[in-house]
């Protein structure tokens, strides 16, 4: 069965509802509200509530927000853990475990106070379990399969009802099996807007939310490796990487505010250019604000969430990013020795006679491999990509743009395309002649000079040994 989701509930995009749920009774379903699928991992249209309490939703990037029934002033959802196949970027497919068609799940968006049922079925081959995270509620609806409830078995379908009762950001994922569980995929987002206003709570003209992520696939595979505990090859936002992540777009002067959460194995400064951002909120609540102070880095550690607020009152296409340079890559091998300064002159064509596809890498840095026409198996993508307007932007994996533009409405979402850049503010080309270097001489020997100067200069020259690339 095929519905539209604006002739269902006035957001656009199309979204089919599951069809077969041969493992569910006819009985049961009777009483469920209609599982809305999602088959696209574009960023969906705000999702404007036309039933329940007003709000202001939030846009979650390359993700959407799940529709609900009311149901005698109860805000039902029903969610569907199941495989997905889940486009990480143009070109790349993997084979994740998520809910309702994408990983990761829906966002749930409800109001303080509201109460919620959601329905879970599970379409795995084994059980598993939702936990709530940050939610004040009854202790049997906490989730912890074995500790709160039994886990729900495969074709199953349980039932989480409570009151939202703080407005905040949280999130959804399950405590069962859940390390392959989450390193499949299996996660999500929450918004408990604040009904009417709230001291710490500003109004915002943009309001985005996303989850980190971190998967390891071999380049050509498509299933992540499960048993991955640090050394992840695609760090991700909602399952997408760069240049897979839409641009986060914005008006001229524009409150935004940006909610993150993480669900990796470590922790990401997450790092803003052009703007400073205030810290207004973590999983724990909005912040006094007494404690807020300016920032252009953030650092969500794991299990945590964050939100930043800002006035975009820069023109432009600004940076958005994790600090960690390694996560701003894409599918790589780590077991790459540092090659630069090392002269190949001549070793690669004997190599070659033995190995053919042989190809130096990194003599002068390893930007060449952002231009490089690489030979890539099927299924990957190429370790850093994305084309800006002045050429390779040499990043992947956590990285996005906040597009800060005069004249974008209010509602709109669209990619504006690059910036343009007014005349004279872009870095340029100097054209005359270098000056030798002035260098600085040191006349003095120093406050702690060294008791014996070694006789000559000493060039230490280590090779490190290969692999142990444990912890970023
Ligand atoms: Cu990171």
């Amino acid at each position: 069965m095929l519905f539209n989701r604006r002739s269902l509930l006035g957001g656009a995009g199309a979204i089919t509802a599951a069809a077969s749920m041969a493992s569910v009774s006819k009985v049961a379903m009777a009483a469920l509200p209609e599982p809305v699928m999602q088959d696209k991992p574009d960023t969906m249209p705000p999702l404007v509530p036309n039933t329940g309490r007003p709000y202001n939703p939030v846009v979650t990037l390359n993700g959407w927000t799940l529709p609900w029934r009311m149901n005698k002033g109860v805000k039902e959802f029903h969610l569907v853990a199941e495989p997905v196949v889940r486009e990480m970027a143009p070109g790349f497919k993997a084979h994740l475990w998520g809910y309702n068609g994408q990983s990761p799940g829906p966002t749930i968006e409800v109001v303080e106070g509201d109460r919620v049922r959601l329905f879970v079925t599970n379409k795995l081959g084994e059980l598993t379990s939702i936990h709530w995270h940050g939610q004040r509620l009854p202790n049997g609806m906490d989730g912890v399969t074995g500790l709160n409830q039994p886990g729900i078995p495969p074709g199953k379908t349980y039932v989480y009802e409570f009151v939202a009762r703080r407005p905040g950001t949280f999130m959804y994922h399950p405590h069962a099996d859940e390390m392959v569980q989450m390193a499949m995929g299996m996660m999500g987002f929450w918004v408990t807007h604040p009904k009417g206003k709230h001291p710490l709570i500003d109004e915002v003209d943009r309001d985005f939310c996303f989850l980190l992520n971190a998967y390891d696939i071999d380049p050509g595979a498509a299933t992540p490796k499960i048993m991955t505990m640090l050394d992840f090859n695609l760090w991700s936002w909602n399952s997408r990487i760069f240049p897979g992540i839409d641009p986060l777009v914005v008006g001229f002067k524009d409150k935004v505010r940006i909610r993150i959460g993480n669900l990796t194995m470590t922790n990401h400064p997450i790092h803003l250019h052009g703007h400073e951002f205030l810290v207004t909120g973590t999983d724990g609540g909005p912040t006094p604000k007494s404690t807020r102070r300016f920032e252009v880095t953030e650092d969500v550690a794991v299990g945590q969430m964050r939100q930043i607020e800002f006035l975009a009152d820069e023109e432009g296409d600004w940076a958005f990013h994790c600090h960690k340079s390694h996560h701003t890559m894409n599918a790589m091998g780590h077991d790459v020795p540092t090659m630069i300064g090392v002269d190949h002159t001549g070793v690669a064509s004997k190599i070659r006679k033995l190995v053919p596809d042989y190809m130096v890498m990194g003599e002068r840095g390893m930007k060449d491999m952002t231009e490089m026409d690489m030979p890539l198996p099927d299924n990957t993508a190429p370790m850093m990509a994305g084309q800006g307007p002045f050429g390779a932007v040499g990043m992947g994996g956590m990285f996005s743009v906040v597009k800060v533009r005069k004249g974008q409405k209010k509602g709109d979402y669209s990619d504006p395309g690059w910036y343009q850049h007014p005349a004279g503010t872009v870095a340029y080309e100097f054209k005359g002649s270098l000056p030798d270097a002035a260098r600085f001489q040191s006349e003095s020997p120093g406050l702690m000079p060294p008791v014996q100067r070694p006789k000559t200069d000493v060039e230490v020259k280590i090779r490190k040994p290969s692999g142990g690339h444990g912890s970023h």
